[in-house]
């Protein structure tokens, strides 16, 4: 380490000192991580005073402030994030090289903040951040995870999950808040007490607010990210302690511990277990309690609510706030039953992110009961109202039943969507498709009774991340071209149409890409000891592991194209690597087979010397927010190939076209609406529509049949599924090939001629490399409406009522 006393700036002076300030180390003494910790306290100095400013602004405007609930967010790294959006990225390296520091060193140190699964936590961290940047007051709330998503190793090609302990090193951007803390209660029973009602809860724990500044695009307001943790309101029972029950004096401790413990790894999938639900309750009891705090102590007046503050429930994760604020208002606060009803709906609002019947959350009645009496009596309430608005509305016996809060189809159930469509005053869906299936399907008699509620809100992404920061190279290229203003408003991008020939400009993409993909080359061969042809086309599916994402289609598709290259050498195929990446949720058996397979198959293809370097397959291990950073910039084929009306929206789609990848993808969530923005000729589009897949469902789908006059797709599927692939046990794939033959639920058998037709355009296109950059620069100039800027920008003026 470089000794150099010589101070060359003020970040270099401020660095310095906490160093020796708050670290206790010299320059000599001072190891890599030292430098990166006084790094991020430095640069947090300068967040803290800007969070200031932003909290006294807001109280003095005394405006409505936005509060957004959610069980997941999905952060990843935040060191490049704040230098950048802060504008302090050059100072910071200069400060850092003074002392023979790299600033690349550094960031690579900071564990990624995995709060979230995949899609849903991502978009709240996007949000979180276009909040900022678009200078709107708001508070994101979660959980405080100590472990959050597992990471995950491949061992034999199987996914082992470990825990990810992103707090072992300390966490340098958070500030506890001891103040902030509240009483949390479950169980126990409710007493009538005269008028009103007491809840006497059996247990209880305490929840504190643990925060994290939020900086927007240029730093011109910096918000609060509040993540509550758990201790026991008795940490340690002395009295259990001192008769020597040691267990026992810690149990409370280890029961609040178990809350904050570990994020619930199921993506689109209820997880239906009790802690679950705990967890539920007590980040939405602490952030309802934490909320009319701040309103009472600044308004004065409870039933001024909605005017102060909007609450979005992201998903239904958090729609127990919709019965705990009831119980504040009404037993804590003295509302009568109706007022606090309509207070309720005026501030709340619900964003449905799937309609995939296994991830629609309800709860049996007795374990709801058992631990939230109070609010199951509430919700009794609610519903009471609801089904008589039903009644007046004429609704036949068949639609009151699916509108009611309570599931009587066997064992009774609380419906947690009925509970947040109902306890507020927008339902939103995520892309328009999805949100016109909302329609149809699942809020269908909802929506009848309540035709205003539902609106769409197509989802989007942070620029400053998503094109910004992870691709430098292409952001320089695209100043040049069309100056700045692209920075502040993503939808100048478009300037860059009028380029689309302009040859000199494509070259220049074009080498940005070829440089991303040697640099992803490069990480590819040092961590898994792979080489790549960064001149080979990039075709990348990373997101997680779901049948209905259907890895299984394009590996089957992998397979065919395999056995073409073998039986044809002598065609002018293009030479493509097959990237995988995702997690499987660890109890979904047949998402993890698929990882198996991809291992499986690129074992196989890679060591294949007759396919020589023209086709590889690879799955990249522990897929996170930094990987994506590393993926997404060097993509050349976007692969979004869901069976149609599965997808709500998808949000790596809108990063890849960002990025000036092509998409193939199907007629589903956002994909459409990519589409409508970069004109047809610019995508690759293919398959059943939504439509099309719900009527072959209803019609009787027979897989066999297609499989039997498709050869490519019964050779594929009969190499996998009799152990081709896997030699060492060939039976493996036996039953995941069976489920194909006998149902294929999500229709890979229907879609597979379309989606070989369309790779194989996609392979003609690659031929015509002028053509090729020409679509590039189409996909980069006409995206940026996915900027999540226009999404919050829609939210705040429909929902919130804030711009
Ligand atoms: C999405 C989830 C989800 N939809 C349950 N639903 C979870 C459901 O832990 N759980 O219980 C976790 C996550 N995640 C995704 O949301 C959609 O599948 C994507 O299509 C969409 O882009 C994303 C953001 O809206």
């Amino acid at each position: 380490m470089a000794t150099s006393n010589a101070i060359t700036s003020e970040t270099d002076a401020h660095i310095v000192d906490v160093l020796r300030h708050r670290i206790g180390k010299d320059e000599p003494a001072a190891k890599l991580h030292d430098w990166y910790k006084a790094s991020i306290l430095a640069l947090r100095d300068t967040v803290v005073d800007r969070w200031i400013d932003s909290t006294r602004r807001t109280y003095e405007e005394g405006g409505k402030r936005v509060y957004y609930l959610s069980m997941e967010f999905l952060i990843g790294r935040l060191l490049r994030d704040t230098l950048s959006n802060l504008g302090m990225t050059e100072e910071m390296t200069q400060a850092l090289e003074s002392h023979g520091l790299n600033l690349a060193d550094l960031e690579e140190l900071e564990p990624d903040a995995a709060l979230g699964n995949g899609g849903l936590g991502r978009l709240a961290a996007c949000f979180m951040e276009s909040l900022a940047t678009l200078d709107i007051p708001a508070h994101g709330y979660g959980i405080r995870y100590v472990n959050g998503m597992f990471r995950q190793r491949i061992d034999e090609g199987w996914q082992v999950e470990l825990p990810e302990t992103w707090l072992a090193h300390g966490n340098p951007w958070e500030f506890e808040r001891l103040e902030s803390t509240y009483r949390i209660g479950f169980g126990g029973e409710v007493v009538a007490d005269g008028d009103s009602v007491v809840w006497h809860a059996a247990e209880e724990v305490e929840a504190t607010a643990i925060d994290t500044p939020v900086v927007g695009w240029r730093g011109k307001r910096v918000n609060t990210l509040r993540l509550w943790t758990a201790t026991a309101v008795d940490p340690l029972k002395l009295d259990a302690f001192n008769a020597g029950d040691h267990a026992g004096a810690l149990a409370d401790q280890v029961r609040a511990d178990a809350l904050v413990r570990v994020l619930y790894p199921a993506d689109s999938h209820q997880a239906g277990q009790e802690l679950r639900l705990r967890q539920e309750y007590f980040f939405s009891a602490a952030s309802i309690q934490d909320i009319v705090r701040r309103h009472v102590l600044h308004h004065g007046d409870i039933r001024t609510l909605p005017d102060k503050a909007a609450i979005q429930l992201n998903d239904t994760h958090p729609a127990v706030a919709v019965a705990e604020l009831m119980r504040v208002l009404v037993d804590l606060h003295g509302l009568e039953f109706n007022d606090a009803w309509a207070i309720t709906q005026a501030t709340v609002s619900y964003t449905n992110h799937t309609l995939l019947p296994e991830a629609l959350e309800s709860w049996p009645l007795p374990l709801f009961e058992r631990l939230l009496p109070r609010h199951m009596q509430i919700i009794y309430a609610i519903n009471s109202r609801v089904l008589r608005e039903a009644h007046r509305a004429g609704l036949d016996e068949a639609a009151i039943a699916a509108i009611s809060l309570i599931d009587e189809n066997g064992e009774r159930r609380v419906r947690m969507a009925n509970l947040a469509f109902t306890g507020g005053h927008s339902v939103n869906g995520v892309a328009a498709l999805h949100t016109e299936l909302m329609k149809k399907t699942v809020f269908a008699d909802l929506h009848k009774l309540y035709p205003d509620r539902i609106n769409n809100k197509t989802n989007g992404v942070t620029p400053r991340r998503w094109l910004q920061q992870c691709n430098p190279g292409l952001t320089a290229a695209i100043k040049d071209a069309i100056g700045p203003d692209f920075l502040d408003d993503a939808e100048k991008l478009s300037a860059l149409n009028a380029l689309a020939d302009d040859s000199a400009l494509g070259e220049r993409i074009a080498q940005v890409k070829r440089a991303n993909k040697v640099a992803l080359s490069d990480h590819i061969k040092q961590t898994m000891g792979l080489r790549l042809d960064p001149d080979a086309m990039f075709d990348v599916q990373i997101k997680r592991i779901h049948e209905y994402k259907r890895q299984l289609l394009n590996l089957i598709e992998t397979v065919a194209l395999y056995d073409q290259i073998r039986s044809h050498p002598e065609r002018d195929w293009v030479p493509r690597v097959k990237i995988f990446a995702g997690k499987a949720a660890s109890s979904y058996h047949n998402a993890k087979l698929i990882i198996k397979l991809t291992n499986d198959i690129a074992r196989r293809i890679n060591a294949d010397p007759s396919v020589g370097g023209l086709l590889k397959v690879l799955f990249v291990p522990n897929y996170n927010v930094s990987m994506a950073e590393r993926i997404i910039p060097a993509a050349d084929l976007s692969e979004q190939i869901s069976t149609a009306g599965m997808e709500a929206s998808g949000t790596g789609n809108m990063k890849f076209a960002l990025n000036g990848a092509l998409t193939i993808g199907t007629l589903d969530g956002a994909n459409i609406e990519i589409k409508d923005r970069v004109g047809d000729e610019n995508i690759v589009i293919f398959g059943l529509t939504a439509e099309e897949v719900a009527a072959r469902r209803a019609n009787g789908y027979d897989p066999r049949e297609l499989i039997e006059n498709s050869l490519e797709l019964s050779q594929a599927v009969s190499a996998i599924a009799s152990g081709v692939f896997s030699p060492d046990d060939p039976h493996r794939y036996v039953d995941l090939m069976a489920g194909i033959y006998e149902h294929d639920w999500f229709m890979v058998a229907a879609d597979f001629d379309g989606y070989t037709q369309a790779q194989r355009a996609v392979d003609l296109r690659w031929q015509d490399q002028l053509g090729w950059r020409a679509t590039a620069l189409r996909n980069i100039a006409n995206v940026g409406w996915f900027s999540s800027d226009r999404t919050i920008g829609e939210y705040a003026k429909d929902i919130w009522k804030v711009m």
